[in-house]
C-alpha cells in the first residue's frame, strides 16, 4: 500500500481513529487550540513564544493595512495589542512574562522600529532606542514587566519605568529571571562564534561558554540558568544541545528527506527542545528531550486523538516556536488548506497510551495488525499507521513499543488512575505468537531499504 496514493484511506482511517478516540473514557487528554486571525483581520497568523506556564502565547496576525502584536488565552482567544502611534501599522510580540501578563516586542512609531511593552493597565507603550536610528527590539521581561530587556543596533539594552533604556554591552539578551535581576543570552563578537552571556547589575557582562566556533552561529536558545545552550550546526544542517559537562550533543533529524534540523525553543530546566525537521513529507515540528529522542510533534498529535484537527492542512511547512516549562505545551505554525499560515498550541497528553493503533483504548493484536501493515513506510500519520514512538518511520522499534505497552488499557469506568498493564491469560500466547510474526515481518521487511520520501 503506497500512502501518497491512499490519501482518502488516511483521511478516512485518522477520522475513524478520532471518533474512536472521542468515545473512549478520559481519551481525549491531550488539548488542542487553533488560532487564524485577530477581530477584523483576514488573512494569516504567526506565533512567536509561549509564556513559561502554558497559558499564553503571543506573536502576530495579519490585518487591514498591515500587521499587529497579539496574545492568545484559552478563554480570551485572539486579542491584538495595537501600534505605537505614527508609521506603519507593523508591532511584533517577541516575548512574555512567565505568567502570561505582559508581552514585550516591537512597533512601527513615525519612522522607526521601537520596542513596547504591553500591559492590562497601561496597554502598548514605546520603550524608544537607545539612539535614534538605531532602532530597538524587546525580548524579554520580568514577571511584572517593571523590567525589559532586548536590543537597540548591536546593544543590548535594560530598559526600567523610572531609568528608561540604558545600554548594558554588546549582546543578545534572551532569558531573564522573573525579579529582572539576572539576563542570560550571547555575544555574537566573540572571535569566530558566539558566546554566552550572564549579566547582573552587579557583575555586568561576563561570558560563560557555549558551543565554540564558526558552526554555532544560529540563534542560541538558552535554559533559565544559562547552562543548557539549544541552537544549530551550520555545517551539518543539524539541531545540537550543549552543557559544558557533555559538550556538543546533535539531536538528528527525522527519517526522509534531507538531514536538517532546527532547534527554535527550550523549556527552563534544558531537558525538552522543539523546532523543525525535514521529514518524508517536508518540514515538520519536533519535539525532543533526551529519552525519547526528536519525535514528530505531528504524529505525537495523531497518536494522543488530534489528527482530526489538522487533517486538512498542508503539511511539511511547518514549525515550532514555542514550549512551556511543562515540556508538554507547545506553539507551532503550519499552513492551513488554503495555505495560510495558521498557529496552534497543542498540551500533550502526560500520561498517553503508546501502541494503540485504533484508538479502542487498549494496546493488544489488532495494533499489530495496523503495524505490521505499514512495517517499512516513511509517513506522517502516526500510531494508526503503526509508528507508535512517533519518529515518522513504521519499524522494529515501534514493535518494541508495542511489545512493552502489551495488555496497558485506558481506566474503565470503575475510575482507575492512570493506565494499568492487565495481565491476562492468554497474553504469552499471543506474544510468542505475534513474535513468530514478527520473525517473518523481519525477513520480508529486510528488501524494503528503498523508501519513497
Ligand atoms: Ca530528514
Ligand atoms: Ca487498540
Ligand atoms: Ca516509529
Amino acid at each position: 500500500m503506497q500512502i501518497k496514493t491512499g490519501q482518502w484511506y488516511m483521511r478516512l482511517i485518522v477520522l475513524v481513529s478520532v471518533m474512536l478516540a472521542a468515545s473512549s473514557p478520559n481519551a481525549r487528554a491531550a488539548e488542542f487550540y487553533q488560532f487564524r486571525h485577530l477581530p477584523g483581520g483576514n488573512s494569516y497568523t504567526l506565533v512567536t513564544n509561549i509564556s513559561a506556564d502554558g497559558s499564553t502565547a503571543v506573536g502576530y496576525s495579519g490585518v487591514e493595512g498591515g500587521e499587529t502584536a497579539y496574545h492568545w488565552a484559552r478563554e480570551a482567544g485572539m486579542v491584538g495589542l495595537g501600534d505605537l502611534p505614527g508609521g506603519l501599522i507593523n508591532s511584533r510580540a517577541l516575548g512574555v512574562s512567565a505568567d502570561g501578563k505582559v508581552m514585550v516586542g516591537y512597533g512601527h512609531a513615525e519612522d522607526s522600529v521601537l520596542a513596547f511593552r504591553w500591559t492590562e493597565s497601561n496597554g502598548m507603550i514605546s520603550l524608544g532606542e537607545l539612539d535614534p536610528e538605531l532602532g530597538a527590539v524587546a525580548e524579554v521581561t520580568s514577571l511584572d514587566g517593571s523590567v525589559v530587556a532586548g536590543t537597540s543596533g548591536r546593544y543590548a539594552f535594560l530598559w526600567r519605568p523610572n531609568e528608561g533604556m540604558t545600554e548594558i554591552g554588546s549582546w543578545r539578551p534572551r532569558v531573564m529571571s522573573d525579579d529582572g535581576s539576572t539576563i542570560y543570552g550571547y555575544a555574537t563578537d566573540a572571535g569566530d562564534g558566539y558566546e554566552a552571556i550572564r549579566w547582573t547589575a552587579d557583575t555586568g557582562r561576563v561570558g560563560i561558554g557555549g558551543p565554540q566556533g564558526r558552526d554555532y552561529r544560529s540563534p542560541w536558545h538558552l535554559s533559565e540558568d544559562g547552562a543548557t545552550i539549544a541552537t544549530r550546526n551550520t555545517r551539518t544542517n543539524e539541531a545540537v544541545v550543549w552543557t559544558s559537562q557533555s559538550g556538543v550533543v546533535g539531536l538528528s533529524d527525522l527519517p526522509g528527506g534531507r538531514f536538517f534540523s532546527k532547534a527554535n525553543a527550550i523549556t527552563a530546566d534544558g531537558s525538552t527542545i522543539v523546532g523543525s525537521s525535514i521529514g518524508h513529507a517536508g518540514e515538520v515540528p519536533f519535539i525532543w528531550d533526551k529519552v525519547h529522542g526528536m519525535r514528530s510533534l505531528f504524529a505525537l498529535m495523531i497518536n494522543q486523538g488530534l489528527g482530526g484537527e489538522f487533517a486538512d492542512w498542508r503539511l511539511g511547512n511547518a514549525r515550532a516556536w514555542g514550549i512551556a516549562d511543562d515540556g508538554l505545551t507547545v506553539v507551532a505554525g503550519a499552513l492551513d488548506e488554503n495555505g495560510l499560515e495558521v498557529s496552534f498550541l497543542v498540551k500533550l497528553d502526560d500520561t498517553p497510551i503508546i501502541g494503540d493503533a485504533d484508538f479502542d483504548g487498549d494496546v493488544d493484536g489488532f495494533d499489530l495488525i495496523r503495524w505490521q501493515a505499514n512495517l517499512g513506510m516513511m509517513h506522517n500519520q502516526g500510531a494508526p499507521f503503526g509508528d507508535f514512538n512517533a519518529d515518522g518511520i513504521t519499524n522494529e522499534k515501534d514493535y518494541e513499543v508495542w511489545l512493552e505497552s502489551f495488555g496497558t488499557r485506558r481506566p474503565g469506568p470503575e475510575g482507575l488512575a492512570g493506565f494499568v498493564p492487565v495481565p491476562e491469560p492468554a497474553s504469552a500466547g499471543l506474544i510468542t505468537l505475534t513474535l513468530g510474526l514478527f520473525s517473518v515481518i523481519r525477513r520480508k521487511g529486510s528488501g524494503r531499504e528503498n523508501f519513497h520520501d
